[in-house]
């Protein structure tokens, strides 16, 4: 590369944080090959007459590369058979980019059945989303983000789903578009291990493995996956149940929640998230995101208090815990109204959120809504708390570090099952095992009852007593051990602040 091909290709890096000097570079029409999706998808045929609803493809964008964003466009118009696809809306979150104004609008109007909408303000992705979805003409919608690539035979699975079930709101399976020279992941016959979407207590979203009842539910590859959460980028609903389930909340802002907020809502008032494996979509994914936005943590803040106030009920107690700023969002009242989105699952009879977490997830680890205690667990001798190494060698001796409120990594509960556990982020418990001198977290084995080296009495000297070898917590320069219960001294004197 010579000087001012790094120059520029840095530049776009710094701009989009993929590589938009190799999209440049590449056909807005490139071919992705040879459909090597799994036999049974290629296999399955889908009825004329009556044929399948037809779709508008609603795009969001703020301030996309012009050639990510037609790549997305043309990769519709490629792949989308004519007479299911109705239109494609290109929705302008108030972009400021000169390339996506009069020289966008110019160039669409060749390809006919694009249309380009403007948001004045920028609101972000959920307003603009909203915006496409009431001019959109077609049955189904089917939304994209604005960097995408559509793998052929994507749009039929999805709409046959659709007439099947019109209460799914069915994703297709996201492959990646590498940020760093565009490859395009092509499905692989031997992809049998799919994932689907699930959320911790932070309220972010993420991806697991299939659970194996969900696995052998599946007769064949396409069989819908049922997913707890979906990633919420890219998805195709009936637009009138769309409108009947409650859209999305206007009052979210920017960017965030509203996938999270959309699956618990359309699971607990009656209908379906899944994921369409035949159906295959390449997504741009990022490192971080090239937007700024106005008071960037709190929006997802607020965003994620409104739909915990709405759809979690008592649940929100443990997303407050975790989530200081999100708490003094709620405490402070300032999420905004919520009433009309309680009316909706009033009106609606939705489920609760306990129905959802027995019957939608019952993976999920559910911590205590109320536990005995938590917070830093403070030594009251080195005046040290209780922190652990927040890696993937979390057998490592728990160590004891001055107060630095590293949130996370000293934030412990003390459960109803008297365990000492890392509570939101993996199961891990503090593990008396005698064999150690220093203790370690290990994964938490209860289901009823904790098990006996994970169980710690709080007596009333302030000690953390395992019964199993009768001894306790003590601190000892900079970790911790087991030791005979001594009545004096404060090594072994412990609370919870
Ligand atoms: O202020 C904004 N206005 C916008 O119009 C910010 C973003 N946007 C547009 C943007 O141009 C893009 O088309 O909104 C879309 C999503 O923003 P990205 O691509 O910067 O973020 P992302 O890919 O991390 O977004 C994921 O999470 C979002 C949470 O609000 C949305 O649900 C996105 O749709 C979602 N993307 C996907 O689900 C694609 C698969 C990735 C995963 C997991
Ligand atoms: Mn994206």
């Amino acid at each position: 590369m010579s000087y001012e091909d790094l120059k520029e290709k840095l530049k776009g890096f710094n701009k989009n944080q993929f590589n938009q000097f190799a999209s440049d570079r590449i056909s807005l029409h490139r071919d992705l090959g040879k459909d090597t999706r799994d036999s049974e998808c290629l296999e399955q045929k889908f009825r004329r007459c009556p044929g399948l609803s037809t779709t508008s493809v609603i795009i969001v964008f703020h301030n996309e590369a012009w050639s990510t964003l037609l790549r997305t466009v043309y990769s519709v118009l490629h792949t989308a058979p004519a007479d299911l696809l109705t239109e494609i809306l290109l929705v302008d979150d108030a972009s400021t980019d000169d390339h996506l104004k009069t020289r966008l609008d110019e160039y669409v109007q060749q390809l006919k059945i694009v249309r380009v909408l403007r948001q004045r303000k920028r609101k972000g992705l959920i307003t603009a989303r909203l915006m496409g979805a009431q001019a959109a003409r077609g049955e189904v919608l089917t939304f994209l983000d604005s960097h995408c690539e559509c793998f052929p035979g994507w749009l039929e699975p999805l709409l046959a789903r659709i007439m099947e079930e019109p209460t799914a709101v069915v994703s297709p399976k996201i492959t990646t578009i590498d940020q760093d020279n565009l490859k395009f992941q092509k499905p692989n016959p031997h992809w049998h291990h799919y994932s689907r979407g699930n959320f911790n207590w932070r309220l972010t979203f993420g991806w697991e493995a299939i659970p194996k009842n969900e696995r052998e539910r599946r007769k064949n590859e396409t069989y819908p996956i049922r997913t707890p959460t979906f990633a919420g980028g890219l998805f195709s609903v009936s637009k009138s149940y769309f409108e009947y389930i409650g859209t999305y909340d206007d009052q979210m802002e920017f960017w965030g929640g509203e996938n999270l907020e959309m699956s618990f809502r359309v699971w607990q008032c009656g209908g379906q998230m899944e994921i369409i494996p035949c159906s295959v979509v390449g997504h741009i994914f990022r490192r971080r995101s090239p937007h700024t936005y106005p008071n960037a943590s709190t929006t997802i803040n607020h965003n994620l208090v409104r739909l915990a106030e709405v759809w979690m009920d008592d649940y929100k107690w443990i997303f407050y815990r975790t989530n200081r700023q999100a708490a003094s969002i709620f405490k402070t009242n300032s999420f905004g109204d919520v009433s009309e989105r309680r009316k909706l699952r009033e009106r609606l009879q939705c489920k609760n959120f306990t129905w959802y977490l027995n019957n939608i997830y019952p993976e999920a680890h559910v911590p205590d809504i109320k536990p005995i205690a938590h917070g830093q667990l403070e030594n009251n001798g080195s005046k040290c708390h209780l922190h652990v190494k927040l890696t993937k060698k979390h057998w490592e001796p728990v160590r004891i570090l001055k107060c630095n409120n590293r949130g996370e990594a000293q934030y412990f509960e003390y459960t109803s099952q008297q365990e000492i556990r890392l509570s939101t982020r993996m199961e891990l418990c503090l593990h008396a095992s005698p064999e150690t001198v220093l203790l370690s977290l290990q994964l938490c084995r209860p289901k009823e009852k904790a098990a006996p080296e994970q169980e710690w009495i709080f007596t009333q000297k302030k000690h953390l007593k395992n019964p199993s070898t009768g001894k306790c917590l003590t601190a000892a320069e900079g970790f911790v051990k087991l030791s005979a219960c001594k009545s004096t001294g404060l090594h072994q004197s412990w609370v919870f602040s």
